[in-house]
């Protein structure tokens, strides 16, 4: 059976999603956040995505949490500090067999999302797809990249997986997502605040070795605590190769900060940072890092949280 695929959240990845689950003749719905959301988008005709310099309108269902039919499949695709509340506000509508795709980078939000709903499936997702909003209800397809998906409590993959596959958005069941979580929180962390910092493109920091290596270590030292010696293999290998393929690009924190926008901070380096607190580890250069960070969105009204 085709089922209706939810998606919380009318941003860059969840428009880039919903567009191609719409466009290859699956149900999708949209949940905005309010009345007056969905009257703006009920207005702009419905979403439109943007690739290869192409738009496409896709005139895609759309209702508010407070809407009551039931939910079995929920993509969720909000930033990671609007997770747990979102899930939250759509609790009472999941059904007994609901699945929930977690879409967030960094960790922590996932924990807490899971948390709200302890009967509920929840799969957790890794992407390095890039997309951006050029206006409100426009999606532009940035960057080519691929999804893991994987449930760290139950190896099968979930009966819709397949349905993934008619819609060319790149993506694989992996059993270790939460290795690919870790590494790609190690990355942002050894990447994107000293972006911010230095107020830079990635490839600046191929000016800053000593650094981004000694911070390699420490997200290395992190890694084997929380039982992830997988995720540190070669960081500092791949830390450098992604700065240097990605050396023209502002880093997603970069970019945020640069337009007043609220960063994910909690859940990538504040996260690594609380993690090592709790394990009474001492990390000293990547909390010396996370305090600067922390003042310099505080010298910019930024939350730090
Ligand atoms: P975004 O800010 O563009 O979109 C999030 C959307 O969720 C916003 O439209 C917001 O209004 C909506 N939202 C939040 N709470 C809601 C609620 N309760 N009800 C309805 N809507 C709600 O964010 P994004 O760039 O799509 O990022 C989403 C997540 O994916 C983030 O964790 C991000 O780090 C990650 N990610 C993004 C990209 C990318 O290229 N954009 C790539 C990889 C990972
Ligand atoms: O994922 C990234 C981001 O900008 O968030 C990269 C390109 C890996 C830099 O950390």
């Amino acid at each position: 059976m085709t089922m209706t695929w939810h998606v919380l959240g009318a941003g860059s990845l969840g428009s880039l999603w919903a567009a191609r689950l719409a466009r290859a003749g699956l149900p999708v719905r949209l949940l905005l956040r309010d009345r007056a959301r969905l009257a703006t988008y009920r207005a702009a005709g419905g979403l439109t995505l943007v690739e290869h310099g192409q738009s496409s309108l896709y005139p895609i269902a759309a209702q508010t949490p407070a809407d009551s039919t039931p939910i079995r499949l929920l993509l969720l695709a909000c930033k990671a500090y609007d997770a747990e509340a979102a899930v939250a506000s759509l609790a009472h509508r999941l059904t007994a067999d609901a699945e929930l795709i977690l879409l967030q980078n960094g960790m922590g939000s996932q924990d807490a999302a899971a948390a709200r709903l302890p009967r509920t499936r929840c799969i957790l997702a890794s992407s390095t797809e890039g997309a951006f909003r050029d206006g409100d209800f426009r999606v532009v397809f940035a960057g080519h990249g691929y999804t893991w998906l994987g449930d760290p409590l139950d190896p099968t993959p979930p009966t819709w997986l397949e349905q993934l596959g008619s819609t060319g958005i790149p993506h694989q069941w992996t059993p270790d997502i939460l290795t690919r979580l870790w590494r790609k929180l190690a990355l942002n962390c050894a990447i994107n605040p000293l972006t911010v910092l230095y107020d830079c493109r990635n490839g600046g920091l191929l000016e800053h070795p000593a650094e981004v290596a000694t911070l390699c270590a420490e997200l290395g030292e992190l890694l084997s605590l929380c039982g992830q010696p997988a995720a540190a293999e070669q960081l500092e290998e791949e830390v450098e190769r992604v700065i240097k393929a990605t050396a023209a690009n502002y880093s997603s924190m970069h970019q945020d900060v640069a337009q007043g926008r609220r960063t994910e901070i909690s859940f990538l380096l504040g996260h690594a940072c609380a993690v090592a607190h709790r394990h009474q580890h001492e990390l000293p250069h990547l909390n010396a890092l996370h305090g600067r960070l922390v003042s310099h969105l505080n010298a910019r009204g930024l939350p730090t949280q």
